[in-house]
């Protein structure tokens, strides 16, 4: 961030060498030295490590008189702590449940649950149909209406890239006990131009949970097989 000496009309005022304090609303904040501004401006390096909306605070140390500035509200997004694939492909499933009963075929019903166990948690979901994102903190190829195939974001309190599945609108930050609940029916053989929640996916979370995968076999009116789920912990 970059302090200024200004006048009542915001204009740089370089014959000002006062030394300057940064604090932030931040309280775990990596924050700069005291040091003095060279002809009335200086640059300082602030890094905030919380998730949330915070300002960041300058104050004139040798002049008490000059009034602080303080930041508009800076945004810091969660980075993704913990990622995992979704297990167990369904053509591997089906090639199981074929051996219990000849009669299982296409399609499977996979049963996904994710329970977050930290509230403020946001959710990333990549699918494996259209290649994995490079960096899951900074993905690129986002969904949207028109891009339904696209990585979504859920709990991050916006609707446009993904809405958290069993909300009306994506929360701000998931609540801890939330379960979100990932069913359908895939179709095998697969083809990567079809889109599902299915094994291969890849799912991030900027706090640990538990998950529940689950599939069910069918075949017409009838279960073929259920696959037996067990809790499996992934948190730090
Ligand atoms: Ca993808
Ligand atoms: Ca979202
Ligand atoms: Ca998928």
């Amino acid at each position: 961030m970059t302090v200024n000496a200004v006048d009542a009309g915001w204009n740089l005022v370089n014959t000002v060498t006062d030394k300057v304090s940064i604090v932030s609303s931040e309280l775990n904040a990596t924050l700069p030295a005291n040091a003095a501004l060279v002809a009335g401006t200086r640059s300082f390096s602030v890094m905030l490590n919380m998730a949330g909306s915070w300002t960041v605070t300058a104050t004139d140390v040798t002049d008490g008189g000059k009034t602080p500035g303080t930041s508009s509200l800076v945004t810091v997004k969660a980075p993704v702590a913990e990622e995992f694939f979704l297990p167990m492909p369904e053509q591997q499933i089906l090639t199981a449940f074929t051996t219990i009963n000849s009669g299982a075929t296409t399609p499977i019903t996979a049963v996904f649950s994710i329970v977050v166990t930290m509230s403020g948690t946001v959710v990333t979901y990549d699918q494996w149909e259209n290649g994995y994102e490079a960096d899951l903190n900074n993905p690129t190829n986002l969904w949207s209406g028109a891009n339904l195939g696209g990585t979504q974001i859920w709990g991050d309190g916006d609707d446009s890239n993904g809405i958290c599945p069993g909300f009306a609108h994506d929360p701000t930050g998931l609540v801890a006990g939330t379960v979100i609940a990932l069913r359908n029916d895939v179709v095998l053989p697969r083809v990567s131009s079809s889109i599902f929640y299915d094994g291969g996916d890849r799912v991030g979370a900027t706090a640990g949970h538990h998950r529940v995968p689950g599939r069910l076999g069918r075949h017409p009116g009838t279960r073929a097989g259920q696959r037996g789920c067990r809790p499996q912990h992934l948190g730090p």
